[in-house]
């Protein structure tokens, strides 16, 4: 007797026939003379048995010295830095549109990874193995999260019901291998603004029916993360801004934006979703001027609208650097609120004016991003999710692992060196020092709202000058920082 599978398909007409599963020699030979053969064993099993990555082993901690290009040179993840481990510090995330979906395509030619999983069809089955990679890449990288858009994980159909049983498909095997892996979901998002349906923009969109379609896709997504155990659920907004005002009722799109936002407030508090709420703000690209333009803009956004008890920001640097901002600027703004909630790291390109999403390996970036987020305690339940994606040049799957590591550890070296400088104190010496004015005397009368004007007026009639000023000794900072960035 052979055991083969039990599904065969005639080669005459392509006719799936159903048979016993253990058939001996004779019937055997004689049924693939006629029939193809498909294993019993369900596609996702002999996925999981297989490797999409076979050159690579899982990527270890080898100390700064290592040559090895597959292992961390500075990301160790049980070591203990002001407290805690680099894994809690840190929280990192694989974005998936640009790791598992990104092909290198550029507006002056199609992509061209190597991403020998691919069959080129954009369906559910090919939906489904892509899971597979992606957590086989996630579990050897070490990295303990990912996010995803829905439409990353899961094709369109040709109706919303059917693009919602895609979904649904694929999140029954991203559920089954997060419980394999324990690789957690960071944050889920709506795509609203690659299908056609969003030209105009999703909830500020001059049709009312796109609003509409906006919300159920919303809603489901939803259902989706908290179905996943998602600890965050992220509001881009894509399309949501304008080309010119001649032909826009701005008052109009941010009042919707606002009653969007609102009615998916309502919606995670009906369903019992307990994420948090952020808010990726981004000044230009697709859209002439965005409406969630930079941190300050959302802030004020927030407050006009009575939303800053539902939503944090999730902060970009090459959304920042974009609106003219730094990162650090960026993230201080937002901290400085109570508002800072995640991060999406990258870099742009100094020479470039566009979204490039470069991986971040700038040491004084990661250094600056970890200022602020120890300074605020962390992110959690927020993270440092790449949302990087390889040059197109980088075309095999290797590239994905050093990108991916080379983030890491510059992060992971940033936290060690913002941790350095925070133990000596050197910065915040300096700040200390700077506004000591405002520590007693006059300075703290005015802090404690004990002086008004006509006081005000009467000390300096008194005094007759303001004391004089003290260097801001600008460079000696920068240089006492170079002593610590190595
Ligand atoms: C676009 C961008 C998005 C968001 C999620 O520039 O950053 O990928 O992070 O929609
Ligand atoms: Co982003």
């Amino acid at each position: 007797m052979i055991a083969y599978g039990n599904v065969f398909k005639r080669k005459a007409d392509n006719a799936v026939v159903l048979f016993q599963s253990s058939l001996d020699t004779g019937l055997f030979l004689f049924l693939s003379s006629k029939f193809t053969i498909i294993p019993a064993i369900p596609v996702s099993r002999r996925e999981v048995a297989m490797s999409f990555f076979p050159d690579v082993a899982k990527i270890r901690y080898e100390g700064p010295d290592s040559k090895n290009p597959l292992a961390f040179r500075h990301y160790n993840e049980a070591e203990i830095v002001e407290g805690k481990s680099m894994k809690e510090h840190l929280r990192f995330a694989v974005c998936y549109w640009h790791t598992f979906r990104g092909m290198g395509g550029d507006p002056f030619g199609p992509g061209c990874a190597v991403r020998p999983w691919e069959d080129g069809t954009d369906s559910v089955e090919m939906a489904i193995r892509r899971v597979r990679v992606a957590f086989e890449f996630l579990e050897k990288l070490g990295a303990p999260f990912y996010c995803f858009h829905d439409r990353d994980v899961a094709p369109e159909g040709k109706s919303l019901s059917e693009t919602n049983r895609n979904l649904d498909a694929v999140v029954k095997v991203l559920k089954e291998e997060q419980q394999r892996t324990g690789v957690k979901l960071l944050w889920g998002t709506a795509n609203l603004f690659s299908n056609p349906r969003y030209v105009h923009g999703a909830a500020t969109s001059c049709n009312a029916d796109v609003f509409a379609y906006a919300a159920a896709q919303v809603k489901k997504c939803l259902e989706v993360t908290k179905e996943l155990g998602g600890v965050n659920y992220v509001f881009w907004g894509g399309r949501e801004g304008y080309t010119n005002l001649y032909n826009t009722d701005l008052k109009r799109e941010l009042d919707h934006l606002a009653r969007f936002f609102h009615l998916a407030v309502e919606y995670k508090k009906k369903i019992g979703f307990t994420g948090q709420f952020l808010i990726e703000p981004k000044p230009k690209e697709p859209t002439t001027h965005q409406y969630d333009f930079d941190a300050a803009a959302v802030v004020a956004f927030l407050r006009s609208y009575g939303l800053t008890d539902h939503f944090k920001l999730n902060i970009e640097t090459n959304h920042a650097t974009l609106a003219g901002h730094t990162m650090m600027h960026e993230l201080a703004y937002a901290s400085m609120h109570g508002l800072l909630g995640s991060i999406d790291a990258n870099r742009g390109d100094l020479l470039l004016g566009w979204d490039t999403d470069q991986f971040p390996t700038d040491i004084y970036l990661t250094t600056q991003c970890m200022l602020v987020i120890l300074g605020q305690n962390g992110l959690a339940p927020g993270g440092v999710n790449f949302d990087a994606k390889v040059r197109r040049e980088s075309f095999e799957p290797i590239d994905l692992f050093h990108a991916h590591i080379g983030g890491m550890d510059a992060f992971a070296l940033g936290l060690k060196i913002a941790a350095r400088m925070r133990a000596d104190g050197v910065l915040s010496g300096v700040i200390k020092e700077r506004y000591s004015s405002w520590d007693s005397g006059i300075g703290a009368e005015i802090e404690s709202r004990k002086a008004g004007f006509e006081q005000l007026e009467s000390y300096m009639l008194q005094k007759g000058d303001a004391a004089r000023n003290v260097s801001g000794r600008q460079e000696l900072i920068e240089n006492i920082v170079n002593r610590y960035i190595q």
